[in-house]
């Protein structure tokens, strides 16, 4: 089914998405609620999870829209409106002094309407668009909101069903300039914080400006507003420095913010945090420009540009889990979940939910979707917001492959392209230091590594608890990229470099332990405690997984490009002494090979499943290896699911892939009763996106799999989801899948095949299918096994399998 095809096929691959983004979503996707956000202040006593502030009010209840740029958070409020602003370039010190995203702006609309009916808030998934709609004394108003990526904006537009009837004050605050530069928490005193910054306002503009000492960063902000009707007063006069707007018939205020962060190189090499950023530099051209070209156009032609931006990404895929839609609000259907069984409409829209959230937060030219995606109200953001390499990030992109939005990933891989000089530095390092007899002058030949922490400013190395693994866990999914895209300029030039790169690191990790076995000396398994301390082990199999899998996916990339090297014949013979996967005396896959009885090493209930990597994301436990799979449900079953969000995310995506349907369900309705807040965004707690990330792509991967050479229908269909179909999902090979089933029978599939190549597809007594292509014309088929039939494909064709 993979074979390597030309260069232009990658181009096809994203301009064909735009063909099939036509089949229109027909089901309208709402996140919305019957009452605004509680705006209850901002009190930080309570904190939750390590210390980390929590304002509970904006992490449960407010509803965010980003463009990858930036996020706000809107609350809905006919009182005073507080819009939240994050622009992820916005970085201070906290937590750890490396860097961490920090709160922009809070804007707040004035409107003192009280007593009002018929309110309505949402999120319409399907048009990117935040509505707000209520009657007040004989006045319907509304309020549009959007991030627009390629105007790179937040608009938001007041409107009513009467004239003249639109009045209300704006005002901006900077937040968090508390004039000293420590803050403490319980992560310790954390210096060089503080900010500076002012507030100007014109007749028809706040422009919120400042820096911030610990990265010498500057930033931005402005806020126009363009009425129709009516009149502006600004107060700036007497210091207030707002902006009330009288007797308008429409209101458009359009939000622009940068700061001069700059994703490059020298950002990670240069030590010193206020090298890091060149602090001549304002933004204050660049955010201008933004908002005069922006109030150029008419609002209709910002929210079209945005409209056609954000579809061509959302209406690709289809899925219902239901034939009933629900008309509950959001929060009612989250809390009546707690109590009933299940809600498959609810499991359906936290699918899409989750596609919503991954395109707000990953667009090409912004950095990658951190532990927050793209929004942030605090000032210490927990875990700084970042980009954790031992499951967080990787887990924010796990469902871009297999739910099509394979350009979210274009950001994890500027960023990686800008990291890289640091990680070949770091790799000569870490190889000078624990295997001084391996270093080699030339970085290349030591290779580049990562370990768990890291931001925008800066990456870290394998250690303290997680090993060189890290890497492994990364670059696989470069891999995923190209499997699911069949690029193979891509893979040339990014994915097999990367490989290489890390399969060179990877194998000066290994020393030879035992009679023709190599294990990585100076292993961990993440984050695994034993006796009070991180557990250092040597060959833990989280380490020597991601070995095997960096390696398998290295040697397949070769033979795909044709090379053959020295280097590549090494690993060839390494791969086969990893021994990587050990069966101990409780059945259990081990997690350490000194292991015997299940847990009697680390936390046996630990959230992290590292030792399971290798089902998945890896591909070394499969099906083929019965007992290994065997093996993989044994430790789940001791581990349990009484874990944090991210935790639950992952059990979901391996019991999809030991295809224990049950469980897999199981485990997302459990993180939907239990890690789920009423705006849908989940918890860890606290709030982190790849809870929401992770069950999206654990609801396509109990779907459709094609980590086996095949694309296997249905892998783990659980009896809730009775009937259903979708349109949309991807397989490897560069195959776009749509499917129907009823009483959990597949009835009818499609196989649109945007590159050609041969079609290898999985489902019980498949034998029995005719296939027809477009033309109504018979396709031949091969028949590999009863279950498992083979059909050459044509570039652009589509397939129909009649059942
Ligand atoms: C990893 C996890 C934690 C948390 C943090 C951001 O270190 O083990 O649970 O999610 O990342």
């Amino acid at each position: 089914m993979l074979k390597s095809l030309p260069l232009l096929f990658f181009l096809l691959f994203f301009s064909l998405n735009a063909v099939s983004q036509n089949a229109k979503n027909n089901r309208i996707y709402e996140v919305w609620d019957s009452q605004p956000a509680p705006n209850r202040g901002k009190d930080y006593s309570v904190t939750v999870a390590r210390g980390f502030p929590f304002d509970r009010d904006w992490e449960t209840y407010s509803y965010p829209i980003g463009n990858g740029y930036m996020g706000a958070n809107i609350f809905g409020r006919t009182d005073t409106e507080r819009i939240q602003i994050t622009e992820k370039t916005l970085t201070n010190g906290a937590p750890y002094g490396t860097g961490g995203m920090t709160n922009f702006a809070e804007i707040f609309l004035q409107f003192n309407h009280y007593n009002i009916s018929n309110y309505k808030r949402s999120i319409n998934l399907n048009d990117g668009t935040a509505y707000v709609s209520y009657d007040h004394k004989d006045v319907t108003y509304t309020r549009e909101y959007f991030a627009s990526y390629p105007d790179n904006i937040i608009a938001i537009r007041l409107s009513a069903n009467k004239s003249s009837k639109i009045s209300l004050t704006v005002r901006a605050e900077i937040p968090y300039l508390r004039g000293k530069d420590e803050l403490n928490n319980s992560r310790g005193t954390i210096t060089k914080i503080a900010k500076s910054g002012k507030i100007n306002t014109s007749e028809n503009q706040i422009t919120l400006s400042g820096s911030i000492p610990s990265f010498s960063l500057n930033y931005e902000g402005q806020i126009k507003i363009i009425n129709d009707g009516g009149q502006l007063l600004s107060n700036s006069e007497n210091g207030t420095k707002d902006i009330s707007i009288v007797d308008a018939n429409t209101v458009t205020i359009l939000i622009a913010t940068s700061t001069n962060y700059k994703l490059n190189k020298n950002i990670f090499l240069q030590d010193s945090t206020q090298l890091k950023l060149d602090p001549k530099v304002f933004p204050h051209d660049k955010v201008s420009k933004i908002i005069k070209e922006a109030s150029s156009k008419t609002y209709q032609e910002l929210k079209e540009t945005h409209l056609k931006d954000y579809q061509n990404l959302f209406s690709r895929v289809q899925l219902k889990l239901t034939k009933n839609q629900s008309t509950e609000t959001t929060s009612s259907l989250v809390e009546n979940y707690k109590d009933n069984a299940t809600n498959p409409y609810l499991e359906e829209l936290m699918f899409h939910f989750g596609r919503y959230l991954l395109i707000a937060s990953s667009r090409k030219g912004t950095l990658p979707c951190g532990l927050q995606g793209t929004w942030s109200q605090y000032h210490v953001t927990p875990w700084s917001g970042g980009y954790w390499h031992n499951i967080n990030i990787q887990m924010n992109y796990w469902g871009a492959f297999n739910a099509n939005l394979a350009e979210t990933f274009l950001p994890y891989e500027q960023y990686f392209e800008a990291y890289l000089p640091k990680a070949f530095e770091n790799g000569s390092t870490y190889i000078k230091t624990y295997y001084p007899e391996k270093f080699n002058e030339n970085p290349h030949k030591n290779g580049w590594c990562i370990g768990t922490g890291a931001n925008a400013y800066s990456i870290g190395v394998p250690g303290g608890h997680s090993g060189p693994g890290t890497g492994g866990f990364t670059t696989k999914l470069f891999w995923d990229r190209f499997e699911y895209t069949q690029d193979t300029t891509y893979l040339k030039n990014i994915a097999y470099p990367a490989l290489l790169g890390m399969s060179t690191f990877l194998s000066k990790t290994l020393e030879p332990k035992q009679e023709g076995i190599l294990l990585v000396d100076r292993s961990f398994s993440p984050e695994q405690i034993h006796n009070g301390k991180y557990y250092e082990t040597k060959g833990s199999t989280f380490d020597q997984g991601f070995v095997w899998e960096t390696y398998n996916d290295l040697l397949k990339s070769a033979k795909i490009l044709d090379l053959n090297t020295t280097f590549l014949n090494r690993v060839k013979k390494q791969i086969k002494k990893l021994d990587p996967i050990l069966i101990g005396e409780s059945g259990q896959i081990k997690e350490f090979r000194e292991e015997k009885t299940y847990g009697e090493i680390g936390d046996p209930k630990h959230r992290h499943i590292s030792h399971l990597c290798t089902i998945f994301p890896g591909t070394l436990i499969n099906s083929n290896h019965p007992d290994w799979m065997k093996a993989a449900s044994t430790v789940l079953n001791y581990r349990g699911n009484e874990t944090t969000g991210w935790a639950m995310a992952h059990r979901m995506n391996i019991y999809a892939r030991t295809k224990e349907a049950e469980k897999a369900h199981d485990v997302y309705s459990k993180f939907l009763r239990e890690r789920t807040n009423p705006n849908l965004w989940t918890k860890h707690p606290p709030f982190q996106i790849d809870g929401n990330l992770g069950t999206m792509a654990g609801v396509a991967e109990m779907l459709i799999q094609s980590h086996e050479g095949l694309i296997e229908l249905l892998p783990a269909l659980p009896k809730a989801w009775k009937n259903g179909s979708f349109k949309g999902l991807m397989a490897r090979g560069n195959f776009e899948i749509d499917l129907k089933w009823t009483n959990g029978e597949v009835t009818y599939t499609s196989v649109l095949s945007k590159i050609g190549g041969t079609c290898r597809v999985k489902y019980k007594n498949i034998n029995r299918v005719k296939i027809k292509d477009k033309s109504g014309k018979i396709v031949p088929i091969k028949q590999l096994s009863d279950d498992v039939i083979s059909f050459n494909t044509k570039a652009l064709s589509k397939y129909i399998i009649n059942f």
